[in-house]
């Protein structure tokens, strides 16, 4: 329940940094959702954006709050994204991707000039490695990356 408020408020913040005209990033998990909805909010008091979602989960919650969407083609410089963590430490390295997105979350902060994230106190480590690292591998090159894992 405290951590749900820490998560609003932290959306809160990194919502209001978005700015008409922007291209923004949707994460994805349950941090980034209330980003998304008070996205949706400011959008539907007539702010002008358009949104790169970083999964299917994001893609109909944001289509579904009337958030205008695009994609990496048609628009490949990404103004701001704002996203979700699994721990932080102090030095605000971060885990992320443990919401099963890694791959579209890592392209999406790759392509992103300003990198927002929105994380409640439980995220906070003073070191990284509690949690599991997430790690997604295409089909292609499945043996080689478990062979180089392993190694
Ligand atoms: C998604 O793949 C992750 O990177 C999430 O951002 C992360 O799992 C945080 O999710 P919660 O906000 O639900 O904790």
């Amino acid at each position: 329940m405290a951590n749900d408020r820490e998560k609003e408020g932290a959306a809160r913040a990194g919502v209001k940094l978005v700015r008409a005209g922007d291209i923004v990033g949707l994460g994805t998990g349950s941090t980034a959702a209330y980003a998304v909805r008070f996205l949706g909010e400011r959008v539907r008091a007539g702010l002008n954006i358009r949104g790169i979602p970083t999964s299917i989960h994001t893609q109909e919650l944001a289509a579904g709050l009337g958030i205008p969407l695009t994609t990496l083609d048609e628009c490949p410089q990404i103004d701001i994204t704002i996203d979700g963590a699994d721990e932080v430490d102090p030095e605000l390295r971060l885990i992320k991707g443990g919401g099963g997105a890694l791959l579209r979350e890592k392209i999406v902060a790759s392509a992103t000039r300003k990198f927002v994230i929105i994380a409640d106190s439980s995220k906070q480590v003073s070191m990284l490695g509690k949690f599991p690292v997430p790690v997604e591998v295409i089909k292609f090159a499945e043996a080689l990356v478990a062979k180089k894992i392993a190694a």
